[in-house]
């Protein structure tokens, strides 16, 4: 089942049930109540440390991210193997190896990762190497620069022991033939083709990280970047406030700066759910905005642990790890018409 079709999948992994300090006193509850709980609502008020959110529906992205914390890991260490599930996943075709190609066959990538102290590392248009987040990571801890492009990244992740690979597999490649038939180029987003991940971590001593990664926008122009690896679009984090991850036609979170507005409404005393829908009504209410043409997606989580999940249209989605609970959440959405 494609994940976009789930609408909810709670389940309890290997992990087990979490036992993690929990910030706003509420009652126990039975898993059956947090269930309930979980589908009535994207926001939750009950902040049980630590916790996990991820964008679509990537339950073993957030079960090993969660495996991390438990084990006493940080955040960031949470945030980077959990997005590595997805960028390993040859299924999935909008991340790492197996990604849609741009028009021209290449697999190319962008990814970025932020830490508590607002330390940040990230890549764009990488060909041939899997793990883009980690190497993004690498750029933010053993380089002084924030972003490596292209060439200069993929030199650099293999001068850090990175395996170059074909990224583009069978399935991918035939996808890519097919679309060449009629080759029709618009820089449109249908509304369920986005599978970006992109994911928030607080780990048991309240501390923030996220990270994201993509191939981005299939049949791209080459040379495109999106909104994924640009730090204050596609991703930001602070620590004293909360953070923020987008997916969806990166154009349109670029213009609007989106994960940035969010954290700073955040810090203006908008919760995370509000914060979310706030940032998508600034590019709805654009004037001739076409926003019925392309999918934006917001997912927030505020120091509180209170989190958050905003959507222009139907079938997006959170996964979200907490309290032993490993569960896809349907997002609200705008367009409703
Ligand atoms: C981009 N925002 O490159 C990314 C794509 C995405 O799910 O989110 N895919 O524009």
């Amino acid at each position: 089942m494609k994940r976009r079709h789930f609408i909810k999948n709670a389940s309890l992994t290997s992990v087990g049930l979490a036992v993690g300090s929990t910030l706003v006193g509420c009652a126990e509850k039975t898993s059956e109540e947090k269930k309930a709980t979980a589908a009535t609502s994207s926001t939750h008020s009950k902040a049980t440390l630590p916790l996990v959110i991820a964008t679509w529906h990537v339950i073993d992205a957030t079960a090993k991210a969660m495996e991390v914390l438990q084990a006493g890991g940080n955040a960031l260490d949470a945030v980077e193997q959990g997005c590595m599930v997805e960028e390993a996943n040859e299924k999935g075709q909008s991340v790492g190896k197996g990604g849609l190609p741009d028009r021209d066959g290449n697999v190319t990538l962008d990814a970025c990762i932020m830490d508590k102290h607002g330390n940040c590392g990230s890549v764009v248009y990488l060909q041939n190497i899997t793990h883009a987040v980690s190497v993004a990571r690498k750029v933010m801890e053993d380089t002084p620069h924030v972003m490596l492009a292209g060439e200069g990244a993929k030199q650099f992740a293999v001068s850090k022991g990175f395996e170059p690979e074909d990224l583009l597999t069978e399935a991918s490649k035939e996808a890519w033939k097919k679309w060449k038939v009629e080759a029709k180029y618009k820089p449109i987003i249908n509304i369920e083709n986005h599978d970006t991940i992109g994911m928030l971590a607080i780990d048991k001593n309240g501390d923030i990280s996220g990270a994201c990664t993509t191939s981005g926008l299939a049949y791209k122009m080459g040379g495109r970047v999106g909104d994924s690896p640009i730090i204050g679009s596609g991703l930001f984090v602070d620590n004293e406030i909360g953070a923020c991850v987008a997916t969806g036609l990166g154009e349109e979170v670029v213009k609007t700066v989106g994960s940035f507005l969010v954290v700073e409404l955040m810090r203006q005393g908008k919760s995370p759910q509000e914060a979310c829908e706030e940032a998508i009504s600034r590019i709805v209410n654009k004037p001739n905005s076409n926003y019925k043409d392309f999918q934006v997606g917001y997912i927030a989580v505020n120091k509180k642990g209170e989190t958050g999940s905003y959507s222009i249209h139907q079938w997006f989605s959170m996964t979200k790890f907490q309290d032993g609970v490993n569960e896809q959440i349907q997002s609200d959405y705008f367009n409703k018409a």
